[in-house]
């Protein structure tokens, strides 16, 4: 596998930390011991996440085409914008970004704190469009795009999650690098790795990097979009695509690719009493946040696969924190009482 021939702009403190949650495991009944690795806190630009990782490969690419705008898409509370206009703040460039009214959730302030608070502070364009939930390509964005043309500007297009860009699996290829590495010194390896999937590179850059020991299909992937079809087929594409870049030497089966689609309802964006039930149970055991969106729904996985004795007796469980808890501050009603 060779992921060194891409250029890498650093945007990330380095490798991520891999701490246990021992509370939440012995809360669980001890039997299987949890661990998390902690890129929702991997830069100081405005608090990371995992696009973050995504775009130290993307951004080589935008200077070498001379871009000045980065154009990206999301929900109104995405983390992905966010990230984005963080990026173009610390790079020098403008920022164009379409946030698309993906979640049927209304709060007073829900277009007016957290990543959308955030991306205006950083000085991003934001363009509130009504379009609906969907994580292909859109044509609010392509529009986005156009329109940094039509005004002189050189747009560089970044989609949602940077998942259709063709880099964008190359960063979490790079996590199951780091995570070899950090095994070797750690004296032991993980059993399974749990991640939240919605547009797909993430856990495709997983898929692809942990093909290489063995161990695509020890990555657990939980639906968060709700709409499991559209992930898994764009998991699986990306994974190919992203395994040929980087010189896997084996194809990506369909086997590889596992997505639990038990615990992404009732809706893109809205959480079920478990999502409410793990996020409350990881802040008070453990004192790291999740959200409704994302990180609650794979933890709330994680925590039901372990109840129902899903995992072997003696698994180590690493739990990859994407993130988004800065949405958090858009759903406060959720959590006025706790
Ligand atoms: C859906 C890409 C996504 C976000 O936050 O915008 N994770």
């Amino acid at each position: 596998m060779n992921l060194d021939r891409f250029p890498r702009y650093p945007l990330t403190f380095g490798p991520t930390p891999i701490h246990p949650l021992k509370r939440l495991s012995e809360h669980l009944g001890g039997k299987v011991q949890l661990y998390a690795k902690r890129e929702d806190c991997n830069s100081g630009l405005a608090f990371g996440g995992n696009k973050t990782r995504k775009l130290e490969y993307l951004v080589p690419d935008a200077l070498e085409q001379g871009a000045d705008t980065l154009v990206s898409i999301g929900g109104i509370q995405s983390n992905q914008t966010r990230q984005v206009a963080a990026v173009a703040a610390h790079l020098g460039m403008k920022c164009v970004l379409v946030q698309e009214n993906w979640v049927n959730y209304w709060d007073a302030v829900y277009d007016r704190v957290g990543n959308i608070q955030m991306s205006r502070m950083m000085g991003a364009d934001v363009r509130l469009v009504a379009d609906g939930f969907d994580i292909g390509i859109r044509p609010s964005w392509e529009d986005a795009m156009q329109s940094v043309r039509d005004a002189g500007g050189k747009p560089y297009p970044i989609p949602a999650g940077c998942s259709e860009h063709p880099l964008g699996g190359l960063g979490f290829v790079g996590f199951a690098e780091e995570v070899r590495a950090q095994e070797a010194q750690l004296g032991f390896k993980f059993d399974y790795i749990v991640v939240c999937s919605v547009t797909g590179s993430t856990q495709a850059g997983m898929v692809v990097g942990f093909a290489a020991d063995g161990r695509a299909d020890c990555v657990i992937g939980i639906d968060a979009s709700a709409k499991p079809a559209q992930t898994r087929a764009q998991i699986l594409r990306i994974a190919r695509h992203t395994a040929e870049l980087v010189d896997l030497g084996r194809d990506i089966a369909e086997k590889d690719v596992v997505l639990d689609t038990r615990y992404g309802g009732p809706e893109y964006g809205l959480p079920s009493e478990g999502t409410l039930e793990a996020i409350r149970l990881c802040a008070r055991l453990e004192g790291v946040m999740t959200d409704p969106v994302y990180e609650g729904k794979s933890m709330h996985g994680m925590i039901d696969m372990v109840r129902r004795g899903e995992f072997p007796e003696g698994s180590r469980v690493l739990y990859a924190h994407l993130g988004g808890a800065p949405a958090l501050n858009a759903y406060s009603f959720l959590f006025k009482d706790g």
